[in-house]
């Protein structure tokens, strides 16, 4: 077996080496998914592992080190994934993994969201600002840089998007050949012409993102393909360093809570898996509670939270936030495990409330895409639900950037997003809300006088909203 890591089936416990997996990911005795497990993780047995390789430097001098990187030259050191590579050891030769300088990203304070949540102090961890702008690059520069040294020429996945440009990215990179199986219709043009500049053969399927993963699924075991959806785990263990850049930016100490979107469950899953692992590495000393929040539309994991019988069971996803309109979650089970271990909990979402969540965290000069801001509007609900307390400090965990959806946020703005009968469905608070943030472009003649009418009254128009609104609640 190799000497670094093993997979073992998250459903029956069986360990494999990692070059003896299936080429769909999955346990030939129970179906189920693996995850990556180290000579230094829990329920790995030492008598088969000889001592040295257990060793692992002590937590202090790890926190050194990766802060150190960070100055170094060199592409690896720079790559807010390998930057932790003590704790991701998948590859033999670290210095020829495919990076794009991934991670490192940006930890927002959001003063603004917070007191719209209801809570003292809310950050954002914005995965949007990574080179391809989501956080799949963080997972994808991980499995990528495996398939390149098991010697594939040809990757692909099934994706609502943000995993086909990420995919494409890294392939163009390390000079790989890939197959990207999109739903037709319902992809955010920002993600479609990514993965189209980047080289992709770009497949649009007329079905939806559960439809292209089971016919992918079928495929790889047909053709020399190596799949890098969410089930391939070493996508994980690139996704998990964000738990690590998030106590780093914190200056080694834990938020109470972590939001984070839910579609394929993978985010979720290798998020929890982080920060367990920090926690028994000793490197932190407990856990966030972490939070999952679904689409109404799109909300398996939601309606199985719920669910007495534990039963999980698909649904048709519909939703605007394209991203995670999922209904057949690959990762389900690791997710709720995550959730359970930690304490955290599982929300859903309606349009309404993904629409007014994004709108706020653009108007905080955040921004992001429809799927990312269900994490705010979320929080809202758990915060009313007494599920969060006022003085927690949350994080918000913002998965891709506003660019990869402007026709959304376009059509918000003009006021057309959303249909008679869900505006109907609102309350006055929120049709509030949305007047004061809506900001449709003005169309006018190139003429001075026009102009400067026009921008007498929207200063007095705004002058007003600023006197009636009560004092210490600026804007
Ligand atoms: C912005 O790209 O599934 O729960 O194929 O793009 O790990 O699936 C995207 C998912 C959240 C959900 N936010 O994460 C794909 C894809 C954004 C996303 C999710 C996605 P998972």
């Amino acid at each position: 077996m190799s000497a670094t890591h093993q997979l073992r089936c998250t459903t029956c416990g069986a360990r494999i080496a990692g070059d003896a997996v299936r080429s769909d990911f999955r346990c030939p005795d129970c179906n189920g998914l693996y995850e990556v497990i180290y000579p230094w993780s829990q329920g790995w047995s030492a008598e088969k592992t000889a001592s040295a390789e257990v060793r692992l430097p002590n937590p202090g001098g790890m926190r050194h080190l990766w802060q150190e990187r960070k100055t170094s030259t060199m592409p690896v050191d720079q790559s807010g994934v390998w930057r932790f590579r003590e704790l991701l050891p998948i590859v033999r030769d670290v210095e020829r993994v495919v990076t794009l300088r991934e991670g490192n990203t940006p930890l927002y304070e959001m003063p603004r969201s917070a007191e719209l949540a209801g809570v003292d102090w809310l950050l954002a961890k914005h995965q949007g600002m990574n080179p391809t702008g989501s956080f799949k690059d963080t997972g994808m520069t991980a499995a990528l840089s495996v398939a390149v040294e098991r010697g594939f020429q040809w990757v692909a996945c099934a994706s609502t998007g943000n995993t086909s440009a990420a995919m494409a990215a890294y392939a163009a990179r390390a000079g790989l050949r890939c197959i990207v199986f999109i739903p037709e219709g319902k992809i955010a043009w920002g993600k479609l012409s990514q993965s189209m500049d980047y080289g992709a053969l770009t497949v649009q399927l007329k079905t939806d993102f559960d439809g292209c993963l089971k016919l992918l699924t079928k495929l790889v075991q047909q053709f020399p393909i190596y799949l890098l959806n969410s089930v391939n785990p070493y996508r994980l263990e690139g996704q998990k360093t964000p738990a690590m850049e998030i106590v780093e930016q914190m200056e080694w100490q834990v938020p109470e809570h972590l939001v984070v979107p839910g579609g394929n469950l993978g985010n979720s899953s290798a998020l929890g898996k982080g920060f367990l692992e920090m926690k028994h590495l000793g490197l932190i000393q407990r856990v966030p509670k972490i939070s999952v929040i679904q689409a109404q539309g799109a909300n398996p994991l939601y309606r199985w939270f719920g669910d007495e019988n534990r039963e999980m069971k698909p649904v048709k996803a519909e939703t605007r936030a394209t991203a995670i309109r999922i209904g057949n979650p690959a990762s389900w089970r690791k997710a709720s495990r995550v959730i359970e271990e930690t304490g955290g909990w599982c929300e859903q979402v309606n349009e309404q409330e993904i629409a007014l969540a994004k709108a706020e965290i653009g108007a905080e000069g955040v921004g992001c895409e429809p799927a990312s801001a269900v994490t705010l509007a979320g929080l809202k609900k758990l915060v009313a639900a007494g599920r969060v307390t006022r003085e927690e400090r949350v994080v918000l965990v913002l998965t891709g950037h506003t660019l990869k959806d402007p026709q959304y946020t376009i059509d918000y703005h003009k006021g057309e997003l959303l249909t008679a009968a869900e505006i109907a469905s609102e309350t006055e608070a929120e049709r509030a809300s949305h007047a004061a943030l809506r900001k449709p472009p003005l169309v006018l003649e190139a003429d001075e006088a026009v102009v400067l009418r026009a921008l007498e009254e929207r200063m007095a128009k705004a002058n007003a909203a600023e006197t009636q609104a009560t004092p210490g609640t600026s804007k």
